[in-house]
């Protein structure tokens, strides 16, 4: 099968949660030597882009969600090993504290975000979904003096408001000058980063680990 055909097939076994197929083709993919982000970026994550539109437009609910994601975490979960593979050594690059905002559970790209910062040399604190502020100040705080970077998701215009409260008290603990800082998620945009202060966004995870490999020279 072309490369344009699995793409699109995995797209579809997203928007039609067809979570057997979604593993099958995932395989099929692997084996034709596609690299597994371009079966994310190019099939899967396509795929999640319109069940969220349809979603918006009331053309499916949350089950049919529910299943599209199950499907996408099946994929992942032989994914994620082959985006690990060729883990560059962390020299000294530093280490990424990442969280999705409280109140937001989506952890798919957060997960994604997080491998592919492992995969190019991070060490990495990942603090799973729904992560009070306090408690990403907290590890802040444990690492001060090293070199740290916050990567933070939220996917929910609702959650994405606690990223501005965190610079804020980050500020106030006097720790802003000793982290760097980076969010993402589908509502965060340039503006909204400028806005709070915060020093970086990425549209997506092979983005987010070029960008913070940048920042943190
Ligand atoms: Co959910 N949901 N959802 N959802 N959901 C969204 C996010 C909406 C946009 C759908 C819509 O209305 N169009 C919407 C939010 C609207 C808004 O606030 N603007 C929404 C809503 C409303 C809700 C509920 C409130 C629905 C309800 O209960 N009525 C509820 C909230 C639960 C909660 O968090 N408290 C809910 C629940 C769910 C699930 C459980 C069914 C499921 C999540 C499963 C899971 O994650 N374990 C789900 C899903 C899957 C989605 C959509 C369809 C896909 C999200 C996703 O996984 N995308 C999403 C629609 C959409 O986003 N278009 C919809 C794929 C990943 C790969 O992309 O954007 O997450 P990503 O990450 C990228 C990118 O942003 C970047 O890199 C990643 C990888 O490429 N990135 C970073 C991410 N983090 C970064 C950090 C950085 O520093 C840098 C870059």
């Amino acid at each position: 099968m072309a490369n344009e055909e699995l793409f699109d097939k995995l797209r579809d076994s997203i928007v039609n949660q067809d979570i057997s197929g979604c593993v099958e083709l995932t395989n099929e993919a692997l084996a034709e030597g596609i690299s597994a982000l371009d079966i994310i970026t190019k099939g899967l994550s396509v795929g999640m882009k319109i069940i969220g539109d349809k979603f918006e437009a009331a053309e499916v609910f949350l089950p049919q969600i529910m299943m599209s994601a199950k499907a996408m975490k099946g994929a992942m979960e032989i994914l994620t090993p082959e985006l690990v593979k060729n883990r560059v050594a962390g020299e000294e690059i530093g280490t990424a504290i990442t969280f999705v905002a409280e109140g937001d559970i989506h952890d798919i790209g957060h997960r994604l975000v997080t491998t592919m910062l492992g995969a190019n040399g991070f060490d990495i604190i990942d603090l799973g979904t729904d992560v009070l502020n306090e408690t990403v100040i907290e590890e802040a705080a444990k690492h001060k003096g090293e070199k740290i970077i916050l990567v933070g998701s939220a996917l929910m215009t609702t959650s994405m408001l606690g990223q501005k409260d965190l610079m804020d008290r980050l500020g106030e603990e006097k720790l802003r000058d000793s982290v760097k800082c980076m969010f993402g998620g589908a509502p965060v945009s340039d503006g909204w980063i400028d806005e709070i202060g915060a020093d970086a966004t990425a549209e997506n995870a092979a983005e987010a680990a070029k960008i913070a490999l940048k920042i943190m020279e």
